[in-house]
This record gives structure tokens, C-alpha cells and sequence, in this order.
């Protein structure tokens, strides 16, 4: 349910949880591709909230090297919880642009601790190349940015598992990984443990995608009140999103991609949406924000006919 059909832009751009810097921009290369206009044109209401801030991190103080630049991700992740959840209350739609996904922790936290307070269940959809179901135990790169959405199902640094109070954001069978061909291999073991429902690319390829996100909004709307959708731009196949930080090949086409938002507006049960990890340093003239803004405008309903 697009609440009330009143769009709030809350720009995340945080550039701390991966290893290459640029996501920070994202925020402003998707202003720049039209977003606003494009959203207006789908004859809904819309405001800009502007970006959440970003501390700096102090000179010459080493990052904690199995969650670097945790505190200051922390940090962002409570004032993007805030105004997400702010947002919601005020009866509209939080729509978060990244900065790298890090950022999912402050936004579903701040739709848990919504949804919670009004004694509701929120269900999520995470498009992804990634699991991004690392901790720093078993991180490979100690990059936060592979860690939300095991932080969201309470695993990982207490910083970010407790963002929306002591008990986990989410229950992992509301849950689904969607769009994933990359895994590190004690993530690998976390998936299997954690027991979340995962849509491979080869899933992807077998059942074709209708499929797939029947039964993946059948997971998200069991028993819950909405959902929200987590989209990394890098679960894109390279030649359509080249702007991002961590490319790896064999992602989901155009219509593939469309065709996974598309059906989550036909559901009527999103009550929350963020895009992360544009980076338009790495991009070909801002080519990954322009999808993204199509990609949005799918989400938000847009048909051809
Ligand atoms: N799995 C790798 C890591 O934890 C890469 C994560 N990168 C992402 N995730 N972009 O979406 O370091
Ligand atoms: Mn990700
Ligand atoms: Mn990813
Ligand atoms: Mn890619």
C-alpha cells in the first residue's frame, strides 16, 4: 500500500561500508536523473527530506578492521531510523537512495520500530549479486556493507542488530534473498543456518522471474501487514547498471529487473522502498541512476498501459 500516495525522498549517502568510494553520490546522480519529476508525472504527491548526514571519520583513527567504520555507520543508521520512521507516522512513503547498503540497517529498523509500535509485522524483499548475510566473524573484507541484512535478522554487531530495540527487525520466514549469484563461503553457512528463503540467479534462470516473485510475495505477505523491498543496484547484470561498486557478472536483465518491481506495485503491499549502491564515478553517463529512477517508477506503479 502506497501510503496515501505520498512519496518522501530521504537521500542515505554513505560511503563507509564498502571498499570503494562513490556511493555517496548516489543520492544526488539519482536527483539528477529526474527522480521528482518522473514521480510527479505518476501523479503522486512528493517531497524531498534531503540527505541524512555522515560523520566524518577522525584522522588517523585505524577502522575497526572486522567492521570498519562501524560506529560512524551506526551513527547514520540511527538518524536514517528516525526519519524513516518519522516518515511513516506522518502517514507517507519512505523512498531511501543510497549510498551502499549499509544504509538498510537505519531504513528497516525504522520501518520495524513503525510497524512494531502499532503491534504490525513488516515481511522484506532484498534484490542483491549479494547475500549480504555476513557478520564480522565471517566477513572476508570486514566491508559493512555485506553484513545488513544478517544485521537486520539479529546477527552481527550489536550497533546495528539493536537499531529498532533488543529483539530482531525482522522474522526470517517474512524474509527473501533475491537475484544472488556471489557468495562468500562462511555466508554461505550463515544462509543455510539462518534458514532464508534465497532465489539464486539459476532459479532466476530456471523458474523465470514471474515465478519466482509470485512465490517470493507470497514469503513477504504471509502473515505480515507489508513489506519492504531492498534493491542493490549490483544484483543488475553489469551492462545495464555499470555504476556500482562491487560488479560482478551475470545479473538480471532490464526486463528482469523491471518485471521484479513491477509485481511488487501489483501487490499493493509495499510500504517502503530503497535503492542503494548507485555509483556514479564508476558509471557511464549516469546510465545506473537512470535505471534506477525507471526501477522506481515501476515500484510505484507506473504501467505502459
Ligand atoms: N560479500 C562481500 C563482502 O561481504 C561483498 C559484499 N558487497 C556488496 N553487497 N556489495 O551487496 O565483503
Ligand atoms: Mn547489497
Ligand atoms: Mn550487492
Ligand atoms: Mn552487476
Amino acid at each position: 500500500m502506497i501510503l496515501d500516495r505520498k512519496v518522501s525522498l530521504i537521500g542515505a549517502p554513505l560511503d563507509l561500508g564498502g571498499a570503494v568510494q562513490g556511493a555517496s553520490l548516489g543520492p544526488t546522480a539519482v536527483r539528477m536523473a529526474g527522480l521528482e519529476r518522473r514521480i510527479r508525472a505518476l501523479d503522486l504527491d512528493f517531497e524531498d527530506l534531503g540527505d541524512v548526514p555522515v560523520a566524518v571519520p577522525a584522522s588517523g583513527d585505524p577502522p575497526e578492521p572486522s567492521a570498519r567504520f562501524i560506529r560512524e555507520i551506526a551513527l547514520h543508521c540511527e538518524a536514517l531510523r528516525d526519519r524513516v520512521d518519522e516518515t511513516l507516522t506522518r502517514g507517507r512513503f519512505p523512498l531511501v537512495i543510497g549510498g551502499d547498503h549499509a544504509v538498510a540497517c537505519g531504513t528497516i529498523s525504522g520501518v520495524a520500530r513503525n510497524f512494531r509500535r502499532r503491534g504490525q509485522k513488516v515481511g522484506l524483499i532484498w534484490f542483491d549479486a549479494h547475500g549480504d548475510m555476513n557478520t564480522p566473524e565471517t566477513s572476508p573484507s570486514g566491508n559493512v556493507h555485506g553484513m545488513p541484512l544478517a544485521a537486520c535478522l539479529g546477527f552481527g554487531h550489536r550497533s546495528l542488530t539493536e537499531l529498532a530495540g533488543a529483539a530482531p527487525m525482522l522474522d526470517v520466514s517474512n524474509c527473501v534473498l533475491i537475484g544472488v549469484h556471489e557468495l562468500d563461503a562462511r555466508e554461505k553457512e550463515m544462509i543455510r543456518k539462518v534458514g532464508i528463503r534465497i532465489y539464486t540467479m539459476r532459479e532466476i534462470d530456471m523458474m523465470g522471474m514471474q515465478r519466482v516473485m509470485e512465490e517470493a510475495l507470497e514469503i513477504a505477505n504471509d502473515g505480515t501487514d507489508g513489506f519492504h523491498v531492498s534493491f542493490d543496484v549490483d544484483g543488475c547484470d553489469v551492462s545495464i547498471a555499470p555504476g556500482t561498486g562491487t560488479r560482478v557478472p551475470g545479473g538480471t536483465n532490464f526486463r528482469e529487473s523491471h518485471l521484479v518491481l513491477e509485481n511488487v506495485a501489483d501487490s499493493g503491499r509495499l510500504v517502503s522502498l530503497e535503492l542503494t549502491e548507485v555509483n556514479p564515478i564508476l558509471d557511464h553517463a549516469n546510465r545506473t541512476a537512470e535505471l534506477a529512477v525507471g526501477l522506481v517508477e515501476s515500484a510505484l506503479g507506473k504501467l505502459v498501459l
